[in-house]
């Protein structure tokens, strides 16, 4: 297997010229954190590349507003990860924009259209098999940001560190020939304090949905790709694109499940062509 590295430079994405996409009715994607070095700007790019869908939900936390207020970083790859989703909604993607609390700028266009990307607070998804979606980025329901803000920036500033401490270890882990291993999950799953806090959240957002008298959530903001039952509501977490590589898709027989960049991505790269099954040639 190539080492994930290779997939920054982008004269390896560009190399590759046939792709498999994949299509999906819906996708949802958030928590990708453009403007900030832990963004994996090259591997979301690459799975925008290989799946189509009917709508794309950018579920909050696109862009980073908070870092662009320290530190600002912003490459060619994020230039591209922003002109695919553009080229997606001209070529007839119905793009949604759902801003988060990194995003938080954006709100003040919240019912506004841009290019073909429409931004709101929140919407209901229908499925195909008829289910009713609640999709919002989930913020409101955080007890530390809806409660003290600057808490919010101090843990900010720590996952900012946790994640550069996280990049060179998995540098020399790669070199060793061992494989990625994800420091702050690790942490999280550690930390006694971040299962209860994850999992209060998980509850706000599935009593919030049973208020609102839907059948689920679809929600981002913590990090943690998920979908179970909460107590008859279907809670989904599209996950993102720092560390978990995770999408929520609805395939066309409207069932909602979670991809990983991974399995996007990966099967072109190794498997032999005729193994791919529905293939098309797209323009690079
Ligand atoms: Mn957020």
């Amino acid at each position: 297997m190539k080492p994930a590295d290779d997939f920054l430079d982008p004269h390896f994405l560009k190399s590759r010229g046939k792709r498999a996409v994949t299509r999906f009715r819906a996708i949802w994607i958030s928590d990708v954190h453009l403007g900030t070095t832990g963004c994996q700007a090259a591997r979301l790019l690459e799975f925008l590349q290989h799946t189509e869908s009917d709508t794309l939900y950018l579920v909050g936390d696109i862009v980073d507003g908070w870092q662009l207020k320290r530190r600002w970083y912003w490459d060619q790859i994020h230039n591209n990860v922003v002109q695919s989703v553009l080229k997606k909604a001209k070529k007839g993607t119905e793009v949604i924009f759902i801003p988060g609390n990194h995003d938080e700028a954006i709100r003040q266009f919240i019912d506004l259209d841009f290019g073909g990307i429409r931004i709101r607070d929140e919407l209901v998804h229908v499925t195909a098999q008829g289910k009713r979606m609640l999709v919002l980025h989930g913020d409101r329901f955080d007890g530390v940001i809806a409660c003290a803000k600057w808490l919010a920036y101090v843990g900010d500033t720590l996952y900012t560190l946790i994640l550069k401490i996280n990049q060179v270890f998995n540098k020399w882990r790669a070199r060793a020939g061992l494989p990625y291993w994800s420091l702050s999950q690790y942490l999280k799953l550690k930390v006694k304090n971040a299962v209860s806090y994850i999992s209060s959240f998980e509850h706000a957002l599935a009593s919030e949905a049973r208020k609102r008298n839907v059948d689920g959530v679809i929600c981002g903001h913590i990090h943690k790709p998920e979908i179970r039952d909460i107590e008859g509501i279907t809670y989904c977490n599209d996950g993102d694109w720092v560390e978990s590589l995770t999408a929520l898709v609805e395939d066309l027989s409207g069932e909602l499940r979670l991809v990983t960049w991974h399995e996007i991505v990966m099967p072109p790269i190794h498997a032999k062509q005729e193994e791919l099954g529905e293939v098309c040639v797209l323009p690079s």
